[in-house]
């Protein structure tokens, strides 16, 4: 049996929150080996990343989530009881309940709510002062994802939900004041959502045909009983918090519209070229950083031991930055995609293997989509100025994006 490498500290913990993104990157280039064991909350703890490392943790066979996910995380961003946290049948079963949500006809709702709402807003902006992009798109697609899913939301209520929805996904990997928002936040959202199920499923809030509320709200499972309403309320969060998150995407691809300005024509020109540079805003931002599980029954692989119950932590955005698979990684170059198949366990932003019968992002293409029609917007849509502010990225920082979220001046609309 090959000797694992070692990461020597008695716990690494904090150093990951503190390393951030390179953490697993920068030991697996420090040991020159792409598998390593260290400590993390105290417990023993195998790092992978690389493609071949992405086909075994997508094995089912060899792994499972129960129990996988930090506690810190599910107080904050998933959420208890949810698919997230599935194995096997009642997997498959939940996951299924997802993907009939994602129908393209459904996706393409989505997106035609999403420009609507767009165009709605230019005029506001061209009368504003600095518009805070982040902040400005989170609000819009808390409205977008409450009327797509069905979930009555009055105008009164879009800040305070915005805010709730961005505060669980900026808690999960931070300590402090943050983190604790996070959980106040999923507290009170969850007990938000409960209270709709259950005035849906008595009759008194009827929900859209195939909507995710109505879809979520009558689910069965494999034993025919309804969801309990708490899980309900954690599975429809697990369609309006990551909606909005996608809302720091979209940030990204106007960053890097505006360091890779020759962009912005290509991607007017031609969808393919759109497409590609989506890619690589997936492929080159730091988003979601580790997937994590445990080994279901000891193997060995690649001369390591691997044994029952061990944690193990996937690198995403270290695989996206594997410079085996993206020659010179660090740069942004969206013609990388050019003629290339990508395979499932290469471009892992949202996980890699199979949507249905893994964990892999059940939102991937509502991305996609989403930060397309973004790219239109802010190149065909609007003019817009981006002021001397801090631009940079603080790889330190679980979710990364620059403090201020990127403010757009002088808008101007093209209509
Ligand atoms: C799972 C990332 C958007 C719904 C995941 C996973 C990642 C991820 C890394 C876990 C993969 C794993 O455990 O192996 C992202 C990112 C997004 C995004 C970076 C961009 C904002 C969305 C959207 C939706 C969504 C828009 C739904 C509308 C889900 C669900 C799961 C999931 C339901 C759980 C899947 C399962 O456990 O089987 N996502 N996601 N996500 N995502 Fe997303
Ligand atoms: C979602 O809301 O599900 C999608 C986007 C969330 C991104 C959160 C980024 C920071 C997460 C650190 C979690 C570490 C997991 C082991």
């Amino acid at each position: 049996m090959a000797t694992m490498p070692a990461d020597r500290s008695p716990d690494s913990t904090l150093a990951l929150l503190r390393s951030g993104y390179r953490f697993i990157g920068e030991r697996c280039e420090r040991y020159g080996s792409d598998v390593f064991r260290t400590r993390i909350l105290l417990a023993p703890t195998i790092c992978l990343r690389g493609r071949p490392a992405a086909k075994l943790f997508y094995d089912n066979e060899r792994f499972e989530r129960a129990t996988a996910m930090p506690m810190r995380v599910q107080r904050t961003l998933t959420g208890r009881g949810g698919v997230q946290g599935l194995d096997g049948p009642e997997h498959r079963d939940r996951k299924a309940m997802f993907m009939t949500i994602m129908t393209p006809t459904a996706i393409r709702q989505l997106g035609q709510l999403f420009d609507d709402e767009w165009l709605t807003r230019i005029p506001a902006w061209e009368g504003a002062g600095p518009v805070r992009l982040y902040d400005e798109l989170g609000r819009l697609l808390t409205r977008v994802v409450c009327a797509w899913a069905g979930v009555p939301l009055p105008a009164s209520q879009v800040d305070r939900r915005a805010v709730e929805l961005h505060a669980m996904i900026e808690a999960p990997a931070v300590v402090g004041p943050r983190h604790w928002r996070g959980r106040l936040a999923r507290h009170r959202a969850e007990r938000w959502l409960a209270a709709l199920i259950e005035r849906t499923r008595a009759g008194f809030s009827p929900a859209p045909a195939g909507s995710a509320l109505a879809v979520i709200a009558e689910h069965r499972d494999r034993r025919g009983e309804l969801l309990p309403r708490r899980i309900a309320a954690v599975e429809l969060l697990n369609v309006l918090r990551p909606v909005v998150a996608v809302d720091q995407y979209l940030v990204f691809a106007a960053l890097a519209l505006h360091d890779h300005p020759a962009w912005r024509e290509r991607v007017r020109d031609d969808d393919e070229t759109a497409e590609h540079f989506v890619q690589e805003v997936r492929r080159y931002y730091p988003f979601f950083p580790i997937a994590a599980a445990r080994v279901r029954r000891s193997f060995d692989w690649q001369g390591h031991h691997f044994p029952r119950g061990r944690r193990v932590l996937l690198d995403l955005y270290g695989t996206n930055h594997h410079p085996s698979l993206w020659p010179q990684p660090e740069l942004f170059r969206p013609d990388r995609f050019a003629g290339r198949r990508v395979d499932p366990f290469e471009l892992i932003p949202q996980g890699g293997g199979d949507h249905r019968t893994g964990h892999r992002c059940a939102g991937e293409w509502i991305t996609i989509e989403l930060m397309k029609r973004a790219v239109a917007n802010l190149t065909t849509a609007m003019r817009y100025d981006i002021g001397a502010q801090n631009l940079a990225l603080d790889l330190h920082r679980m979710p990364a994006l620059p403090p201020i979220g990127l403010t757009l001046t002088n808008i101007r609309g093209t209509a």
